[in-house]
């Protein structure tokens, strides 16, 4: 008997119209979390609640050997260790984080991938130190264009066998809060979540931010390799060249009102008012306005907006819902000062990527309680 071979070097598939989750879906699916839509309710994701992304294996790095190489179009190469990265002054800068694939499994037909309902994000404190201190130190040449960032995993896709690695252009590698971190929420950083080290982008789609990080390569040329050429693009037809993916387009997600039902996640509330909450974010411009509807998309009121103090961080908004019983679908979305709103309809691409259509949210409910009738005992 021989055992069938799964095709490595296959390009990416769409399902068929009414082709379930598969199981290779599955399986990337049980390895990559979402965050729990409950922990919206937090400032600060916990970082066991943070969503996780992983194209390969979590690579095993031990801190005590652990090095970041700064090469290429620099003076003075130069390699450091993890205590001479901590003995730098360091910054820690709030960050929300999503995936680009987040909300894949909504398009129709969807690529068969990570299947990410809403889940893909999470908010985490970040200290580290900013690239530029390593670049300056390394002095730049002239000719230097853009920056590459490798991880320590190793993997293949769509046949091209490679280490995860990413490039950013000079201008966008030395902003201000670009971090090579070292902590998420004040503790060293999981496994899970690039241990020792890796890249922090503000603003940016999940993928530029590098976990793992070994390397720092200075070029005299735009970067051009897989992760930044070939994945992650907005095609609408194979063999396009597409367009780069980069910052997060505005998102608005609601806290779950009330508690869940099992099986189907819908929530249940009590009829009278339900005080709603969410989180709101955007890559591009700071969230402007959140607007809420409770009647699928037929009317929109604005919610109250938090100040958010942090520029890269998620704001809360609140809503106040007179709720009446019987069954409603509520939906939140975003607008950014750039003037970026979340569509109602999803943008179909072929990869699924950057899909922010508005969420919709089914919720039950209940009559209120009855209480007992008043009157001596
Ligand atoms: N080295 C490395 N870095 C990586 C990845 C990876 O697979 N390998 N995945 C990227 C993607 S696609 C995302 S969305 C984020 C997820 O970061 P998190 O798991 O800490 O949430 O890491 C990015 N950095
Ligand atoms: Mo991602």
């Amino acid at each position: 008997m021989t055992t069938p071979v799964d095709d490595i070097s296959a390009p990416g598939r769409l399902a068929d119209p009414d082709e379930g989750i598969t199981l290779d879906e599955l399986l990337l699916a049980s390895r990559n979390h979402a965050m729990p839509m409950e922990a919206l309710r937090d400032d600060v994701t916990p970082a066991g609640l943070h969503y996780v992304l992983v194209h390969y294996d979590i690579p095993s790095v031990d801190a005590a050997t652990w090095q970041l190489a700064v090469t290429g179009e620099v003076e003075r190469p130069l390699t450091v260790d993890l205590e001479r990265l901590r003995s730098m002054p360091s910054r820690t800068v709030r960050v929300t984080m999503e995936c680009a694939g987040n909300g894949r499994a909504a398009l129709s037909p969807r690529a068969i991938s990570q299947p990410w309902l809403n889940g893909a994000v999470g908010t985490a404190d970040w200290t580290g130190i900013p690239l530029r201190a390593l670049l300056d130190e390394a002095g730049l040449r002239t000719q230097a264009h853009s920056v590459a960032f490798a991880g320590l995993d190793h993997g293949i896709e769509r046949g091209v066998e490679q280490d995860y690695e990413r490039g950013l252009t000079l201008d966008e590698a030395v902003g201000d809060d670009v971090l090579v971190a070292f902590e998420m929420n004040g503790a060293p950083l999981p496994p899970q979540h690039g241990h020792p080290v890796r890249l922090v982008v503000p603003g940016w789609y999940g993928m530029a931010h590098v976990k793992w990080l070994t390397s720092v390569t200075v070029l005299d040329h735009p970067y051009e390799g897989f992760q930044n050429a070939v994945a992650y693009r907005l095609r609408q037809e194979r063999g396009e060249r597409g367009e780069a993916i980069t910052r997060i387009n505005p998102r608005a997600l609601l806290v779950p009102p009330g508690f869940p039902d099992f099986q189907t996640r819908a929530r249940v509330v009590r009829a009278g008012s339900v005080d709603l909450q969410g989180r709101a974010w955007s890559g591009w411009a700071p969230v402007e306005r959140v607007e809420v509807s409770t009647d699928d998309g037929a009317t929109w009121s604005d919610a109250e907006l938090d100040r958010g103090a942090d520029r890269w961080a998620w704001r809360r908004f609140t809503f106040g819902w007179e709720a009446r019983p019987g069954r409603h679908l509520l939906r939140a979305r975003a607008t950014d000062a750039s003037g970026r709103v979340q569509p109602t309809e999803p943008q179909w691409n072929l990869g699924g990527f950057t899909n922010n259509a508005d969420q919709a949210v089914v919720v039950h409910v209940l009559e209120p309680a009855v209480s007992p009738p008043e009157g001596p005992p």
